[in-house]
């Protein structure tokens, strides 16, 4: 089967905020109170698209759910007009109406795990919505990503949708961003693997549990040799990377990763080329955990061009650390895998602690698989105008933790949802 990935980027809201809401997330801690720039965060976000789009990458996108998120409070028992219930939520539990209001749907790489119709049981793609059961503000999100999945993946021939894991923590599941696939090609199986946690008494959370990964990969009917369950370094989660695309990135027959990403290295690597057997792992060595984290150097997009050829898509974050710039430079030219080197600029996103990959969902898809998906959610250049006219239009230019209590940003937020609804609704 041949196939291609399309990436569904996540629309930075218009509620963008800093509100301090992840333990264990560096960037998120330190930017706490910040002001925000919602519209520049979007605008920034469709600049990555354009530049995938203009280099021959497929694009999609994931609208954000309608923030501040009132029908939440409501069966939460706050009641009275909308005005009412965020007013009351925000006085009887400040951190709960900042969840209610989060824009943290843009890291679509926590929206789902995809597994290739390659791989899976039933030859459908298959999507299992995260219930990112370890922070409020990302839990709230999955019963809306769930929606949204299934009105975008909506042919059941094609595609099968699951909903979120139950069971909470105990199941806690953030989605693609701990899953990698290693494969010769898009089209070809691949194997699977899934990144998990542990709970090790560490200062910062581990919020990927193994059951989840397993759970994931028996609902897509995962044949046993196409996964491998590795454990994530603990010293890594401690550094700050609390998910594992903060230390490694997989593309086709491409890894790269920090060296002290993985508990097991040698076990992944063994796996990898008996799967793979040529695969290039590059280990970008003389990084620290510390310099990988506030770089987010692994955090990159790595992107198979028409031509065949690999793009490596980094935030600019890393050209301005000297050493880590060089580092990625000796070990691409070690490696020869990689050919281009594209720099953007998600700085909005980053002080959140969201890089380029975080803001991308991979779909690799048949070209049936792709025709099924709605059109609405396909980005072309004539669409992509439009979308950052309404940007342009509809979003705030700065948003203080303050503003998230005035009724004229929730007026706005409801005027942008609808709007962008109504683009989308018109494909
Ligand atoms: O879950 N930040 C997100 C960043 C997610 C990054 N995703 C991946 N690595 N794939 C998180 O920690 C911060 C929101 C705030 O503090 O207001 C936040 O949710």
């Amino acid at each position: 089967m041949t196939a291609v990935e399309i990436n569904f980027d996540g629309l930075i809201g218009p509620t963008h905020n800093y509100a301090g809401l992840s333990m264990g997330n560096l960037a998120s801690a330190s930017n706490a109170g910040a002001v925000a720039r919602p519209r520049d965060a979007a605008l920034q976000g469709l600049a990555k698209m354009r530049r995938l789009m203009d280099l021959g990458v497929a694009q999609g996108f994931l609208p954000p759910p309608l923030r501040p998120a009132t029908g939440l409070l409501r069966s939460l028992g706050f009641d009275g007009t909308d005005a009412e219930v965020l007013r009351g939520a925000a006085g009887a539990d400040p951190q709960l109406f900042r969840a209610a209001c989060s824009a943290s749907s843009m890291w679509t790489a926590n929206a789902a795990t995809v597994i290739a119709e390659a791989d899976s049981g039933d030859g459908r793609l298959h999507l299992v919505t995260a219930n990112l059961a370890s922070m409020l503000h990302r839990a709230v999100e999955a019963e809306d990503t769930w929606r949204l999945l299934r009105s975008i993946f909506g042919d059941p021939d094609r595609f099968a949708v699951h909903a979120p894991l139950p069971l909470g923590a105990h199941f806690g599941d953030e989605g693609a961003a701990n899953h990698m696939r290693l494969a010769m090609s898009h089209g070809t199986p691949g194997l699977n693997v899934f990144v998990h946690g542990r709970p090790r008494g560490g200062a910062f959370p581990e919020r990927q549990a193994l059951r989840a990964s397993q759970a994931v990969a028996r609902l897509a009917a995962l044949p046993d040799h196409l996964a491998h369950f590795a454990l994530q370094a603990g010293d890594a989660v401690q550094a700050g990377a609390f998910h594992n695309d903060v230390v490694a990135v997989a593309n086709e027959n491409v890894l790269l990763c920090h060296p002290e990403a993985f508990d097991d290295r040698d076990a992944l690597v063994a796996a990898i080329d008996r799967h793979v057997p040529g695969a290039h792992i590059i280990e970008v060595k003389d990084v620290s955990l510390d310099d990988a984290v506030s770089s987010y150097l692994f955090n990159s997009q790595i992107v198979t061009l028409p031509g065949g050829s690999m793009a490596l898509i980094l935030p600019s974050e890393v050209r301005e650390n000297a050493a880590v710039w060089e580092a990625l430079h000796r070990a691409l030219a070690r490696s020869g895998a990689i050919e281009r080197v594209e720099v953007v600029d998600v700085r909005e996103s980053m002080r959140n602690g969201g890089g380029p990959a975080c803001l991308r969902l991979r779909a690799p898809v048949s070209d049936a698989a792709a025709a099924a998906i709605h059109p609405g959610y396909r980005l072309t250049p004539r669409r992509w105008d439009t979308l950052a006219a309404l940007v342009e239009r509809c979003w705030p230019e700065t948003l203080s933790p303050a503003d998230l209590l005035e009724a004229d940003l929730w007026d706005a937020a409801r005027s942008a949802h609808a709007q962008l609804y109504a683009f989308i609704e018109a494909e």
